[in-house]
């Protein structure tokens, strides 16, 4: 794996960047669409790459690892093979499905023991167990092992908790040393920061994970509840530690407001549940503001979901229809606001790099902000 930087903005952190993978190449900064268990929900992988403009997609260990399991998927010849998505996958570790899993859970130096919340059976990860999952699905980015801490968290747990992440980082690092990528393909890990809302944890972290070398590094532990300006705070901080020559990556963030702002602090890649998850409660997110289609205001409104942002399904269907769609709870409601909202987040990150290459990033950013944040 390589990343070339193309441009820093002069005004703000932000950058321009590709990302080089053995699935192809990724431009940054770029939004990777979550397909928890080898699905983005409601959308078909055709449509992630001729609509939507993806270029990465997530999956998860935790959800991969209870179905379809290890021994099929390696039977498939890993993920991409599985789920027919020929370009780039990056697995999350488990870190944080596990957190969410709340008592279901018993987290120890060796790993941590949870029960399956499909059959409630007994289920060890320990940082090398997951390595070698991660190697069986076949991401070309793997995430190392964490906890993941809640907010609020007070500083004593959340130093020893941050302690612990990075013991755990010295076993995975210790386990992708010595093995050996199951399809002949290379498999780049990327460590993950912790330490809460805490300045000298956060500091003391990212320095840890930056003295690891890895191919890439990851910020975790943030929009988990904390006031906006604690992410923008820690994020800042740890991207003036982290090195400017490899990719930053802002986990489970966010809305189209916080990815323009971190952005601009200087994070190359983000993903979240946000614009599938809400797709299917009706929330949109457009190039005007955040639209509730569920809303009566939309009843008779035949104009186009998004005229601004083009494409096919906000060409093609008016707002009317996609309530119409979404209040009688027809799956096709589920599918176009999905994919609109998807065709959104890589459109604006994909501005957003246009934008850093002229040199007129900030400016447009501030504008960006108000209008995407409001609601119509
Ligand atoms: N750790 C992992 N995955 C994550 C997070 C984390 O802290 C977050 C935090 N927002 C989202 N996804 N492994």
């Amino acid at each position: 794996m390589k990343f070339t930087l193309a441009a820093n903005d002069v005004q703000s952190s932000a950058r321009a960047g590709v990302l080089h993978t053995a699935h192809g190449d990724i431009e940054t900064p770029i939004f990777m669409p979550v397909g928890t268990a080898g699905s983005v929900k409601a959308v078909h992988q055709r449509e992630l790459e001729n609509d939507i403009h993806a270029q990465i997609i997530l999956g998860n260990t935790y959800h991969l690892y209870l179905r379809p399991g290890t021994e099929l998927l390696e039977r498939a010849g890993g993920l991409h093979k599985f789920n027919g998505w020929q370009k780039p996958i990056l697995t999350d570790s488990g870190g944080y499905q596990v957190y969410s899993l709340g008592h279901n859970r018993k987290i120890t130096e060796e790993g941590v023991i949870f029960k399956s919340h499909i059959d409630g059976s007994k289920h060890t990860f320990t940082p090398e167990r997951v390595m070698d999952i991660e190697r069986s699905i076949g991401a070309d980015i793997i995430m190392a092992f964490d906890e993941c801490t809640p907010y609020p968290c007070d500083y004593s747990y959340a130093k020893e908790s941050m302690h612990m992440t990075h013991r755990w980082l010295k076993r995975c690092v210790e386990r992708v040393n010595t093995t050996e990528p199951l399809y002949g393909y290379e498999q780049a890990l990327f460590p993950i920061i912790q330490g809460s809302v805490y300045k000298d944890l956060r500091e003391q972290s990212a320095e840890f994970i930056a003295s690891q070398n890895q191919w890439g590094n990851a910020i975790g532990g943030l929009s988990v509840g904390e006031p906006h300006e604690d992410m923008y705070a820690m994020t800042s901080l740890v991207c003036g530690i982290l090195p400017k020559d490899k990719p930053r990556y802002l986990m489970g963030v966010g809305t189209p407001e916080n990815i323009l702002e971190c952005i601009a602090l200087g994070i190359d890649m983000f993903d979240c549940v946000m614009p599938t998850r809400n797709a299917r409660n009706g929330m949109l997110f457009t190039t005007q503001g955040i639209i509730n289609i569920r809303n009566e205001k939309w009843k008779d409104d035949l104009s186009s979901i998004d005229e601004e942002l083009g494409g096919y399904v906000s060409t093609f269907h008016s707002k009317a229809y996609l309530r119409h769609l979404i209040i009688n709870k027809e799956i096709l409601g589920a599918q176009i606001a999905s994919i609109h909202n998807l065709t959104f987040y890589l459109w604006l990150v994909k501005e957003a790099r246009k934008q850093i290459l002229t040199g007129t990033f900030a400016a447009w950013k501030d504008v960006m902000v108000k209008k995407v944040s409001s609601r119509l």
